[in-house]
């Protein structure tokens, strides 16, 4: 059944934000509206095809047999393999015949509020940039590999395109309670680097694992990170790691579990029993754990990125 913010909330109208509510204090350029949307960038030259490539390359390189099944179907259905750095209209056009989505082009990192009515909408904010030769194998904030090769094919598979959706939904009630940090988590640890049981073993269906060279196979086959079934409650009182390899990975049964997980719940119950802060550390194994397996933490004992230990 529909959450009380689908019946009440109109979703067409961007929220007004009151009190202290925690967003991040980004400046809004001059030239962007309220939307922070821009035309896509006409002017990709010749090398900023090539580093799409090469990084397209390299993924394929990687994750057959790694990346869930609705990630591999979703690049044959945009046809993200014909080369360069796509067209956001096409990628709209087509992905509008499937799920109804669309790709929208913005400069760099939204406020959470703009973000969240946009994906309320089923519109997905994608960088409008491409990494230099400098910035290819880490950047800072989501460029357009990251986000239209790593979110964009998950777009086509129909459930987890509603469960974006009411995900933009519950960050209206998110801002009510001050709880974006809960809902961030969720988000972390299931569209940017969520697992999913498949027939043939765990596969990776979260971006932030897809889009990078090392994280599909770290996250999928070392002994080092933990692996435990999803939780809603716990996963939002657990804290994450921002720039480096998760220490913890969490897995779920199906696309259809995630979206009865999180759509179903009583998001006002579940907020006010949350506390401010996080409860969990990133590493930590807790009682109430369904635990697929129980990592060493090798990679963190030796430093992280940085170090040279090699994550797998
Ligand atoms: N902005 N452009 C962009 N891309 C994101 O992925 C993004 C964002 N703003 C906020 C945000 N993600 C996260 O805080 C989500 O949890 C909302
Ligand atoms: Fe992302």
């Amino acid at each position: 059944m529909a959450s009380s913010a689908t019946t009440e909330t109109d979703f067409s109208v961007l929220p007004e934000l009151e009190g202290d509510i925690y967003t991040a204090p980004l400046q809004k350029p001059a030239h962007l509206g309220d939307d922070w949307v821009e035309p896509q960038q006409a002017d990709y030259g010749q090398a900023d095809h090539a580093i799409w490539d090469e990084l397209f390359e390299r993924q394929m390189g990687v994750l057959p047999g790694r990346a869930a099944t609705a990630f591999m179907r979703g690049l044959e259905k945009l046809d993200l393999a014909r080369g360069g750095v796509p067209e956001f209209d096409r990628l709209s056009a087509e992905l509008d015949g499937m799920t109804g989505w669309s790709v929208i082009p913005v400069p760099m990192l939204i406020p959470d509020h703009v973000f969240f009515w946009h994906l309320a909408n089923r519109r997905f904010p994608a960088g409008n940039f491409i990494r230099t030769r400098e910035t290819f194998d880490y950047i800072q904030e989501p460029d357009v590999f990251h986000d239209v090769f790593g979110h964009v094919p998950m777009l086509t598979d129909p459930v987890f395109a509603d469960y974006m959706q009411e995900y933009g939904r519950a960050g209206w009630k998110a801002m009510r309670y001050n709880r974006l940090k809960a809902l961030g988590a969720l988000y972390w640890y299931t569209v940017e680097f969520g697992l999913i049981e498949e027939a043939d073993g765990i596969k990776a269906y979260g971006a932030g694992i897809l889009s990078g060279p090392t994280e599909a196979r770290f996250a999928v086959e070392a002994q080092s990170p933990n692996r435990i079934m999803l939780n809603v409650d716990r996963v939002m009182r657990t804290d994450y790691v921002i720039s480096d390899l998760q220490p913890t990975y969490f897995v779920i049964e199906s696309f259809d579990d995630l979206f009865r997980q999180t759509v179903e719940r009583d998001f006002d119950r579940l907020y006010r029993s949350l506390a401010p802060a996080f409860t969990y550390a990133n590493s930590a194994v807790i009682d109430v754990d369904n635990v697929v397996h129980r990592g060493t933490q090798e990679y963190l004992l030796r430093g992280g990125r940085g170090s040279g230990a090699d994550p797998v």
